[in-house]
């Protein structure tokens, strides 16, 4: 493996950077990971000297540096020639891949975003019921083609484990924290309870936890 500089991950507990910090351990790789409390534009200023998005996950790999949580992925696949989690270009569901790759936070995380920061994360003054709703129902109706794609099948792409898998997984998971998984089809519960079984996620899904100020919240349903 060409991975001579040591992988650098900055990392908040349940946060988007789950996603890269799964699919390096999948991958075995050799990385230091620093960990931050939430939100860290907020709570270590400092971070923004490193990443002035101030957004969390922040990924180094030598001259390589990168904000985008459902890329970084795909840039360990095709960077470290790792096909072994990934789909080659000549595979006939490439562009299914790349698909779900993008679908995972354009389409599926920032619907949940917003009920996440409307539902709680605002100040209780700016907080909005309504919008927090509204999100979620719009979430739950962004679903349908994950929910009709996985009726018959295991994994999402080329029937093997993919970095794909990783980041859409991560969507539903972050649903489950939300309490929106009473709404999830049987199929995609079975798929989402599939992939938290593997023993990379056990092993990252608990890092920083205890210093964790979202470890979940289900819906207040009045
Ligand atoms: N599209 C980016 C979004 C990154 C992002 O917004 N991360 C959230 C955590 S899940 C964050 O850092 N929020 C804190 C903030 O915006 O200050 C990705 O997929 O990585």
């Amino acid at each position: 493996m060409d991975n001579k500089t040591k992988i650098k991950l900055w990392h908040c507990h349940n946060a988007r950077s789950l996603r890269p910090l799964w699919a390096l351990e999948e991958m075995g790789f050799d990385y230091e990971l620093i960990e931050l409390p939430f939100p860290p534009r907020v709570l270590k200023k400092d971070f923004l000297a490193i990443n002035p998005l101030g957004t969390i996950p922040y990924f180094v790999d030598d001259q390589t540096h990168m904000t985008e949580s459902s890329a970084i992925g795909l840039y360990l696949v095709e960077r470290y020639q790792r096909y072994d989690f990934g789909l080659e270009p000549s595979h006939p569901e490439y562009g299914d891949y790349l698909n779900w790759q993008f679908h995972s936070d354009a389409t599926l995380t920032f619907p949940q975003t917003v009920a996440l920061r409307y539902g709680l994360f605002e100040k209780p003054e700016r907080r909005s019921k309504q919008v927090a709703e509204d999100y979620r129902k719009w979430f739950i109706a962004r679903l349908s083609l994950l929910n009709k794609h996985l009726i018959d099948r295991e994994f999402l792409c080329g029937n093997k484990f993919t970095v794909a898998d990783i980041t859409v997984t991560y969507a539903l998971y972050l649903g489950e924290l939300l309490g929106f998984d009473k709404e999830y089809e049987p199929q995609t519960i079975e798929y989402l309870q599939r992939m938290k079984a593997r023993p990379a996620f056990q092993k990252v899904v608990i890092i920083g936890e205890e210093n964790s100020n979202f470890k979940g919240f289900k819906r207040d349903e009045s």
